[in-house]
């Protein structure tokens, strides 16, 4: 392309506009080099408040690797994300500038070398309050963003949405691999007591003690098997009581869905979410104290006709979302008037019908 292609331009918070995806009106979806949503780079607006970026680390897995391409394959099926979400009646590019920073990079070949990197880049990104979500890569990156923004906001509370409890203590006597974020993420006090909650979790466990430990450090499960009797509202619901207002990093293995929903994962477990059930608890989530996310695992060499990565894909774009609500939440009047509310109207938290 010759000159810059047309974006969609609009007034968001305090009348700072705001530079979107490129409008698909002109430019047909499929054309030109692929960029979350078709969103800008971080290096083509003078500012910005939410980023997405990519992780590509997969050095952590202990069963299929491949998730090093996740970035990649998410941003490719990112493409027909368009600018307006009707279940949460917002204009996430809109309201707030969105970005693609790109990837941090981190070396393949030692992991506490990369965990240092991915430190150090989620920090330079989240500088001065802006927000970030990371697509994997491994889970092993999480613990290095939890650092980070445990660093900013203090203990987090943590949803992690995944087949697995990822608290285990070591592979092979390896501390920092994608099955043990969380239990370094406990020891090293980057957790808030009584906040914490995996959700999806199911498949067979080494152990009854897995669970046992894993209560130990402080979190509570709700079941992939208990969203047949709670549904998406009552997942959310738990998820709220338990998290109040504590600053929130939510964290979505791909590996909660089923693998009907998301084959192309590294460690697959039968019996999981749909991607409907877990698009319908994320976006039951508006008015949480969001600070932070993650979504990883997606492993784009196992996947079939982008199931897996579109699914990702709108994972983050709900994310977005929701991190776009609460810019407009923490910036609004105290008579509720702001310049873009026309950009997002259910600003209230219980957000429930029409989703
Ligand atoms: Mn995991």
């Amino acid at each position: 392309m010759d000159r810059p292609a047309p974006r969609i331009e609009r007034e968001g918070l305090a009348g700072r506009r705001t530079v979107g995806p490129i409008d698909a009106s002109q430019v047909p979806r499929f054309a030109g080099p692929a960029t979350f949503a078709r969103l800008p780079r971080a290096d083509e607006v003078p500012g910005w408040t939410v980023a997405v970026a990519g992780v590509p680390f997969d050095s952590g897995v202990s069963y299929r690797p491949g998730a090093r391409f996740g970035p990649a394959a998410v941003r490719e099926a990112s493409r027909l994300l368009r600018p307006y979400h009707p279940g949460l009646d917002v204009e996430p590019f809109a309201v707030v500038q969105v970005v693609d920073a790109g990837d941090i990079v981190a070396t393949p070949f030692d992991i506490e070398e990369a965990i240092g990197q991915v430190g150090a880049g989620a920090m330079a990104l989240i500088e001065g309050g802006r927000r970030l979500v990371a697509v994997g890569g491994d889970h092993t990156i999480s613990l290095p963003l939890l650092r980070a923004h445990a660093r900013n906001e203090g203990p987090l509370a943590l949803v992690h949405f995944d087949a697995h409890l990822d608290t285990w203590d070591t592979y092979f006597g390896a501390p920092y691999t994608h099955g043990t974020p969380f239990r370094r993420a406990f020891e090293e006090g980057l957790l808030a007591e009584d906040h914490c909650l995996h959700v999806g979790t199911r498949g067979p466990l080494y152990g009854a003690t897995d669970l046992t430990n894993d209560a130990g450090m402080g979190f509570r499960v709700v079941t992939s098997a208990q969203m047949d009797e709670l549904g998406p509202a009552g997942v959310a619901t738990r998820i709220r009581e338990r998290v109040g207002d504590a600053p929130l990093y939510l964290s979505v293995d791909i590996d909660v869905l089923d693998p009907a929903h998301a084959p192309g994962t590294g460690t697959p477990e039968a019996g999981g979410l749909s991607s409907r059930e877990l698009l319908g608890v994320l976006r039951r989530l508006v008015g949480l104290r969001l600070v932070g996310a993650d979504v990883v695992e997606v492993a784009p060499a196992y996947d079939h006709a982008e199931i897996t990565a579109i699914a990702a894909s709108h994972v983050v774009y709900e994310l977005i979302g929701l991190l776009a609500i609460r810019a407009a939440q923490a910036s609004s009047t105290p008579d509720g008037s702001n310049a873009s509310e026309d950009r997002v109207s259910h600003l209230a938290p219980g957000v429930s019908d029409g989703l």
